[in-house]
């Protein structure tokens, strides 16, 4: 029997499939005159969320990545230091060290460090694209709560989720850093966590690579261990 929809499909109608991605939030509390905790030590594809109890004046900037307050710079908002009870959110994508600082605080030691390792909870699959103009493996199946890392090993490509919800490069869209997630020749990589049963089809937006798509099929291992898939 051939059905007008494909299983991954109909699991994501039996579950009303909402959003796809998900991931930990760290909250990081702002007072004067420090950040609390200090350091924070998450997973790429992890959120860092501060929160601002004042009463002082206070941002969160790091040079070249992120400059925050009443939202991020990179996301329109203003980052200048204030004293409002503002909560601003940066996703961190890619493993690294990032300092940062309250600007008029950094001489009272107010600075702290968001650590990024890479993921070590769920499965961590690949994605590659290159030269060839291709996504590598162009269809995948994950277990919910798996990752996937994207990486460009030359060519001008990004990733957009055909229902534009990401669009990514050296990041991604609406994640508060500061990158261009446009297609680009940037040898870019980027983890994304999957959390929720969906299918995710995907493309890249360069104008001369309307073949080059791909998809994303996450599914249930609960589902999966009933013998349904
Ligand atoms: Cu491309």
């Amino acid at each position: 029997m051939k059905l007008p929809f494909n299983k991954t499909q109909i699991i994501c109608m039996l579950l009303l499939c909402t959003s796809v991605l998900n991931a930990t939030t760290h909250v990081v509390t702002v007072r004067d005159n420090s950040f609390s905790p200090v350091t924070v030590v998450i997973e790429a594809g992890d959120t860092v969320r501060w929160v601002n109890e004042g009463p002082g004046a206070h941002n969160v900037y790091s040079v070249g990545n992120f400059r925050c307050a009443n939202g991020c710079e990179a996301n329109g908002g203003n980052g200048d230091p204030s004293n409002a009870a503002w909560v601003a959110e940066v996703v961190f994508r890619n493993p690294g060290t990032f300092p940062y600082e309250c600007q008029p605080h950094v001489q009272f030691g107010m600075v702290g460090t968001v650590v990024v390792q890479a993921p070590n909870t769920g499965v961590t699959h690949q994605v590659e694209t290159g030269l060839e103009n291709e996504f590598t493996p162009n269809e995948l199946t994950i277990t919910a709560g798996d990752v996937v890392f994207f990486s460009n090993q030359g060519g001008v490509h990004n990733i957009e989720t055909a229902d534009g919800s990401l669009t990514c490069a050296e990041g991604c869209e609406g994640d508060g850093q500061i990158v261009n997630t446009d297609p680009t020749g940037f040898q870019w990589e980027f983890y994304l966590r999957f959390d929720e049963v969906a299918s995710v089809p995907y493309f890249c937006a360069n104008p001369a690579h309307t073949e080059q798509t791909g998809l994303i099929n996450v599914i249930s291992d609960v589902l999966f261990s009933n013998g349904f898939q």
